[in-house]
């Protein structure tokens, strides 16, 4: 072994023995303890079983997936160099009806068709122009497609309101049996959210104009925390990107630091299903981990990135995850986030197909980020 591989080596056990400090669970240990030893495994057992976890657990299970009717209403528009697609996603259930706005600002003139990214907005569209006129680092969609992507948005708000309303509006008042009472793991408002980002790429993979095999789906904070679900679930998504997404987004539950679960089901019972709650200062009873939802995400691309000063979302831990994620990539032959220890500001991890960097500043979705988040796209897809 030479020099660099001894001391990677040094590395490694030194952050085993924190993952072990942790007592986080093994993402290549199935339930009944077999060790995941092939990729068919993790394929075939390991990963279904994470998933059923997940929705069981922490974000609840969706009842439907595209509904029969699932229509699209488009209108297009040009924008200087660009051309704006103003969508209406249309679908109905048993509760009515409903309409999910969706813009797309893309290149004029691509020879082909472009990778997109999709942003889950979870904030109110009155703030937001789709052109993006209004120079918000939040959402730069006229940067995005200056740089070759397609920026697409999604109403967040229309899938689901972001209130503790007993889910009576939006997708649960549609879908949800008003006759039975709510089971323990009935989807909630994150993944109410997150299965809208899969029926936003249900009209993106049949979109001429963008290149479905290289879509990223884009979340910030709560938001971050939607983008990796849907990642995880919807293997459509090529780039998953969480940008400070902190408790039950990319930060390990078990660390004690910022943000627990029991302050997260107290302050947005509406947020996961109501069996998470069992793990109010229990975190060490969960049978997993955040590590583990990013694990769901390999062999595909996926980046996490912190703020210095977003303390109550765990900078620390969010990269932890990055880490113990990375035995699953590895078996299925990409590497992980090619570090053991947090990198100093504004030094980006893009070697793997985890990507991280933690940028100094407060907890929000700034330029810096997003010109991270295309250098790396820029890095897999523009070859
Ligand atoms: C906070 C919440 C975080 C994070 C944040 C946000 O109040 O505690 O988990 O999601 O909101 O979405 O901005």
């Amino acid at each position: 072994m030479n020099f660099r591989g001894l001391i990677m080596m040094v590395l490694l056990s030194c952050a085993a023995a924190n993952a072990e400090d942790l007592r986080l669970p093994d993402p290549l240990m199935m339930q009944d303890g077999r060790r995941v030893e092939t990729t068919e495994q993790w394929r075939m057992e390991r990963r279904p079983e994470l998933i059923d976890l997940f929705r069981t657990h922490v974000y609840g299970r969706a009842p439907i997936g595209r509904p029969k009717d699932f229509a699209v209403d488009l209108s297009v528009t040009e924008k200087g160099n660009a051309i704006l697609e103003s969508v209406a996603l249309t679908f109905s259930g048993p509760g009515g009806k409903g309409k999910v706005r969706l813009y797309v600002l893309r290149p004029k003139n691509a020879e082909k068709p472009v990778p997109a990214f999709l942003l889950i907005n979870h904030r109110g569209m009155d703030t937001f122009d789709p052109s993006q006129m209004t120079n918000s680092s939040f959402w730069p969609a006229e940067r995005l497609v200056e740089r070759g992507y397609a920026a697409a948005i999604l109403v967040a708000q229309d899938v689901d309101p972001d209130a503790d309303d007993g889910f009576k509006n939006g997708v649960h008042g549609l879908f949800d049996d008003p006759a039975k009472p709510r089971a323990g793991d009935a989807w909630a408002t994150i993944a109410a959210w997150a299965w809208g980002a899969s029926r936003a790429m249900d009209y993106l993979e049949k979109n001429p104009a963008i290149d479905a095999t290289k879509v990223a789906v884009v979340g910030h904070s709560r938001g971050g925390k939607t983008a990796l679900w849907a990642g995880a679930q919807d293997e459509r998504f090529a780039l998953v990107i969480s940008n400070n997404s902190g408790c039950t987004g990319a930060a390990l539950s078990r660390r004690p630091v910022g943000e627990t679960v029991k302050k997260i089901n107290d302050g947005f019972p509406h947020w996961f299903c109501t069996n998470y709650r069992a793990f109010n200062d229990r975190e060490d009873a969960l049978p997993i981990d955040q590590h583990e939802l990013i694990a769901l995400i390999a062999p595909r691309l996926v980046y996490v990135a912190s703020a210095s000063e977003d303390t109550w979302a765990d900078p620390e831990g969010e990269f932890l995850s990055c880490v113990y994620a990375g035995p699953a990539y590895e078996l299925l032959g990409k590497p992980g986030v090619g570090a053991t220890v947090q990198p100093a500001p504004e030094t980006p991890l893009h070697s793997g197909a985890i990507a991280y960097h933690l940028r100094t500043g407060k907890h929000e979705l700034a330029a810096y980020d997003w010109e991270q988040y295309m250098d790396f796209a820029d890095l897999h897809w523009k070859k």
